[in-house]
């Protein structure tokens, strides 16, 4: 099957409660390979940028601040179909509406604090990846 790629960041709030490694058991139990990881913090000018499809949205300062309160886990991830699956396994954005056993029905709080991130398109998860890593941090 074809290789395709998604990016996602573990966010403030599951680093904070801890959950770091059981996602990521989640993740690579799903089958999908991590090529690239970092734990890292966000600067409030990255956050801006990375989330500036939103910049208009009621809800943007709140993010931009929820996103910088302390570190994340970036990473690429590999998998057939890698997007599309990702997102199934990530659930709803409100958590209450995710289904039952996804990562954010099982470790995120609400839906400004949802624990997670996945990529929407294979365009944005290219451009997410390159935004968090240059080409050798990628295996
Ligand atoms: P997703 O992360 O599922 O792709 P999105 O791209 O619509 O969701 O929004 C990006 C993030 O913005 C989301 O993970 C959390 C925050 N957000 C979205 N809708 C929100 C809302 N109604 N209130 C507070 N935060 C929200
Ligand atoms: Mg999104």
């Amino acid at each position: 099957m074809a290789k395709t790629y998604t990016f996602s960041m573990i966010k403030p709030d599951a680093v904070e409660s801890g959950y770091i490694g059981l996602i990521l058991d989640k993740i690579t139990s799903s089958g999908f390979k991590i090529i690239a990881m970092k734990f890292t913090q966000l600067s409030s000018r990255e956050a801006e940028k990375f989330y500036d499809i939103h910049k208009t949205k009621p809800f943007f300062g709140e993010l931009i601040k929820f996103m910088t309160r302390g570190p994340i886990v970036a990473m690429i991830l590999e998998k057939d179909n890698a997007v599309d699956d990702f997102r199934t396994l990530i659930g709803s954005t409100n958590p209450e509406q995710a289904k039952e056993g996804t990562i954010r029905k099982l470790f995120a709080s609400s839906v400004g604090e949802n624990a997670i991130h996945g990529s929407d398109s294979d365009e944005n998860a290219k451009t997410e990846s390159f935004f968090h890593f240059s080409g050798r941090e990628i295996f």
